[in-house]
């Protein structure tokens, strides 16, 4: 069924509400503008949601009146974008659909993961990062919720009022990160403290990429489904330089690839986002057009664009 000749269902979230940078809410558009649809038609998948009136307008979930949670941004307005999306992945996979969510900020994990986990018993997330996204309302420092959708899903950290829709509903050993290379005191401790397993840049360098692959789908099981969370982050900023939080010594192209590769070769991908592509920023026009395909580019992998 996780195989092409089977449908993708697209689920936009042209969202920035969770960290304080314009211009991420447009990647969704731009991912479509580049031929992203067409390029899975072409691959033999259906793909669905990409008609003209798709575009949601999460501007008018924005409330009159925030709720004040400590430093965080925006919770009221986050919560209801991520419930929503947490909906409409709900249905996509309920449906037996590949759910590909385009983003926007990382905030928008939360509900990805969520409304996958609410279909997919025993879920496992691969979570391609240069960030471990783990904050919680006590440890975050900057406030913005893209850097806290990990702890929100597991539900760790202090209850916030805003997001009572959302269940616990990840285990810590259903947790694979890769990329990862700046992740704040606080999360180191909570990463720690729940055994999560995370192959930082240091092990992609010391195992290389096909070992990590390897131990990364072992260590969830041989027959789980799969949701990948792709920040494009994850890769080095001279492989995607139009992102919020670039962060250099980043994965190679083909490490990007060969993570996406691998997980389509299992046939349990159920779902995937592509996130925190930022057309707005990167140096110059070159930058982000370089962006938008490699994100283009890893999503073809993951849905099988490289099996001879
Ligand atoms: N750890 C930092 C914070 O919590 O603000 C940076 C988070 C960046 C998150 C990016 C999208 O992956
Ligand atoms: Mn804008
Ligand atoms: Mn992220
Ligand atoms: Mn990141």
């Amino acid at each position: 069924k996780y195989t092409r000749g089977h449908t993708v269902g697209l689920v936009l979230a042209p969202f920035s509400g969770g960290q304080p940078r314009g211009g991420v809410e447009h990647g969704p558009n731009q991912l479509l503008e580049n031929g992203l649809a067409k390029q899975l038609r072409a691959l033999g998948w259906t793909v669905e949601g990409d008609g003209p009136d798709a575009m949601p307008d999460f501007e008018s979930l924005r409330p009159a009146k925030e709720l004040v949670h400590g430093i965080l941004k925006n919770p009221l307005f986050v919560s209801r974008v991520t419930q929503k999306i947490h909906e409409l992945v709900k249905k996509t996979c309920a449906e037996g659909k590949v759910a590909l969510t385009l983003g926007g900020d990382h905030s928008i994990g939360m509900g990805t993961v969520s409304g996958s986990a609410a279909v997919h018993d025993n879920l496992g997330v691969i979570w391609v990062d240069a960030h471990a996204d783990i904050n919680t309302a006590d440890t975050t420092e900057s406030g913005n919720l893209h850097g806290c959708p990990m702890s929100f899903v597991m539900g760790i950290g202090p209850k916030v009022e805003a997001f009572s829709w959302l269940k616990p509903c990840l285990r810590p050993s259903r947790i694979v990160y890769i990329g990862l290379r700046d992740v704040d005191q606080g999360e180191k401790r909570i990463l720690r403290e729940n055994g999560i397993k995370a192959f930082s840049m240091h092990e992609v360098d010391k195992y290389g990429i096909g070992r990590v692959m390897e131990l990364a789908i072992a260590h969830l099981g041989a027959d789980c489904p799969i949701h990948l969370s792709f920040d494009v982050d994850a890769l080095d900023p001279s492989v995607a330089p139009a992102t919020g939080t670039p962060v250099r010594g980043g994965l190679s192209f083909r490490e990007g690839h060969y993570i996406c590769e691998s997980i389509f070769e299992t046939g349990r991908l159920v779902s995937m986002d592509i996130m925190e592509v930022n057309p707005q920023l990167g140096a110059d026009h070159a930058s982000l057009v370089q962006t938008i395909q490699v994100g283009c580019s890893l999503v073809r992998s993951a849905l099988g664009e490289t099996l001879l």
